[in-house]
């Protein structure tokens, strides 16, 4: 006896991060970021804070009583300690608002996820019901539907805690969590002139985040319809009665049982006859809901970012405390290579993901290009694709840089990956958005075009000598990634293009992070600030950027056999 173990320590989430000050140097009006500086160095403490409550309370979760002791129905969910905790400081620090508040123009939504970045890993996955909060409003902003505006927005944007809405996004049906075009759920007029134009949904919703929203966006097929997407309509839900309760035709079937996110209360609802109103007209609801999904992917993203430089974060710390083999694991040469691998990816998915919430920013500023909107269209999914897989892998090693602590429910470490697993699954698994990135890349002309533009003008600041092997690296991959879209234009064989898909999207996620990261890296070094960040790009080149030559049909077919 007389051996104990120094448990890892989270250091202080901003003055410690080895990317996050360097890159709003770069990114950001040096008046804007002195201004924020405070609240960064305040959230940042608060992350450790929290952190220390996350652990403390790993074993509540959310409950879910269907009926009162008098038989009636009521779908009460009581919320963790720290979830209600986390709805006070999303809305008094702006989590969501900042972004609509647009204090910095174009920068407002690096503001907001600089904020996000630094605190949510600590928050159990309240992320969930904000990115679809902040979908939600860019929804209802983008449908033009004045009414919903007026009567929505400020309430999902409000700086109130007691005033705060948080929203649903139902999407998920039984039939097709994926190809959401086979959604069950029917919309009848409900001809009541107290809600002119109104319609009631019946139908069930399978999957359904943070069911204790105040409001969803969601899908029906008005009856009548056709099929697919362009045959349902996206519709307004207010789920709450005036004492809180859930609104009639609205029923908890129960919570899921799931994997990780298990502070998140994900519910199967019965939808019988609940009220809604149109959002957009009564069709194309595929294409009308894309405003929230775009929003919620780029916060898919950050979370896969925030997820990897918290488990990074704990690893290296480790690395200081635990001694094997008569030395501490940071002085073992195979333990170090390792965690530089991992850092390099959580440094080139910060890259790729910020590229992307800027873009976001200058849209709603109003002042990005064609060529810009083109490139969110296309990044979008490749960000989200390409950190989801990223936060899994970087996860998984992470938790086995603790050996068999990683594996051990009490050290709160296998959070880590429970809590990553989902990123690649939810919004849309990396399949489905490989397919997307395929489509757009062959339906839109200029789309390739703005993402190599973008590849060019990043490998143009990328001139320091010592980034030469990364700039090549991400040169060859982007031939190769060329290629197959050349291929893929001329229609050579769809099963192969299909099957090879996943591996050209990757590709291009991969290749823009290193390119983004070597561009840091090179003005990280004009600017004196240092080689870790050039470390970081030629790390991130070594682990591997093209991943085109994996495909082949004929041989998959054969080990399906
Ligand atoms: C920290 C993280 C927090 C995250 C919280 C998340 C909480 C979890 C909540 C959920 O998981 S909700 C469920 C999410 N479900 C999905 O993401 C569905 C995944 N499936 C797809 O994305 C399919 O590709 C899709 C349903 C879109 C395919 O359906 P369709 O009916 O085949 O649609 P299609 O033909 O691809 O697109 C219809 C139109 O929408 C087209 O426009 P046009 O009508 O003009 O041709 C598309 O271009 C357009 N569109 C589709 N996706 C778009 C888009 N436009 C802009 N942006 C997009 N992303």
């Amino acid at each position: 006896m007389g051996f104990f173990q120094d448990p890892p320590r989270l250091g202080h989430a901003y003055r410690e991060d080895p990317i996050l000050a360097d890159w709003l140097a770069r990114r950001l009006p040096h008046d804007m970021l002195r201004e924020l500086s405070p609240a960064l160095d305040e959230l940042g403490a608060e992350a450790v804070v929290l952190h220390e409550a996350q652990l403390a309370d790993r074993e509540n979760e959310p409950r879910h009583t269907p009926w009162d002791a008098w038989g009636n129905r009521v779908d009460r969910i009581e919320l963790t300690p720290l979830w209600q905790r986390a709805r006070v400081l999303a809305a008094e620090r702006g989590l969501v608002a900042l972004a609509y508040e647009r204090r910095h123009g174009e920068h407002s939504r690096v503001h907001q996820f600089a904020l996000n970045y630094l605190v949510q890993a600590s928050l159990d996955v309240y992320s969930c019901p904000l990115a679809m909060t902040d979908g939600a409003a860019r929804t209802l902003l983008d449908s033009k539907n004045a009414a919903l505006i007026a009567r929505a927005v400020p309430r999902l944007t409000a700086r109130d805690p007691l005033a705060m809405w948080t929203s649903g996004q139902w999407m998920t049906e039984r039939t097709g969590g994926s190809d959401v075009g086979l959604t069950e759920t029917v919309a009848r007029p409900a001809h009541d002139p107290a809600w002119p134009g109104a319609y009631r949904l019946t139908g069930t919703k399978w999957f359904t985040s943070a069911t204790t929203s105040e409001m969803a966006l969601t899908l029906a097929r008005p009856e009548g319809n056709g099929p697919g997407g362009r045959g349902l309509a996206l519709f307004y839900v207010e789920t709450r009665r005036e004492d809180g309760g859930l609104a009639p035709g609205l029923v908890v079937n129960r919570l899921k049982d799931k994997l990780g996110t298990r502070k998140v209360p994900t519910a199967e609802l019965a939808l019988d006859g609940v009220l809604a109103h149109p959002v957009a007209g009564l069709d194309d609801g595929v294409r009308n809901i894309s405003s929230m999904l775009n929003v919620t992917r780029t916060w898919n993203a950050a979370g896969a970012t925030w997820g990897m430089r918290r488990a990074v974060a704990l690893a290296k710390d480790y690395a200081r405390r635990r001694v094997q083999f008569g030395a501490s694991l940071a002085q073992k040469p195979l333990h170090v290579e390792t965690l530089a691998g991992l850092e390099a990816e959580a440094e080139g998915a910060f890259c790729l993901t910020f590229r992307v919430i800027e873009l976001l920013g200058r849209i709603e500023a109003g002042i990005a290009t064609d060529e810009e909107r083109m490139l969110f269209r296309l990044l979008t999914p490749i960000a989200k694709l390409t950190t989801g897989k990223q936060a899994v892998a970087v996860a998984s090693e992470a938790l086995e840089c603790f050996g068999g602590a990683g594996y051990v429910e009490d050290t709160g470490l296998p959070l880590l990956l429970r809590d990553s697993q989902v990123l690649s699954i939810w919004e849309g698994t990396t399949n489905v958005l490989s397919l997307d990135v395929l489509r757009v890349v062959l339906k839109e002309p200029g789309a390739l075009a703005a993402f190599e533009a973008e590849v060019g003008r990043a490998l143009a600041s990328a001139d320091d000598a010592s980034l030469v092997a990364p700039v090549a690296a991400v040169r060859s991959s982007l031939a190769h990634a060329r290629a197959f879209a050349g291929a893929a234009s001329a229609s050579a064989d769809p099963a192969r293009l299909e099957a090879g898909a996943r591996g050209f999207a990757l590709t291009l996620g991969r290749a823009l992070e290193a390119a983004l990261l070597a561009e840091h890296a090179s003005e990280c070094l004009a600017l004196g600030r240092g080689p870790r960040a050039a470390a970081a790009a030629r790390r991130l080149a070594r682990n591997g950027l093209d991943l085109i030559a994996q495909t082949d049909p004929a041989d998959a077919e054969l080990l399906l056999s």
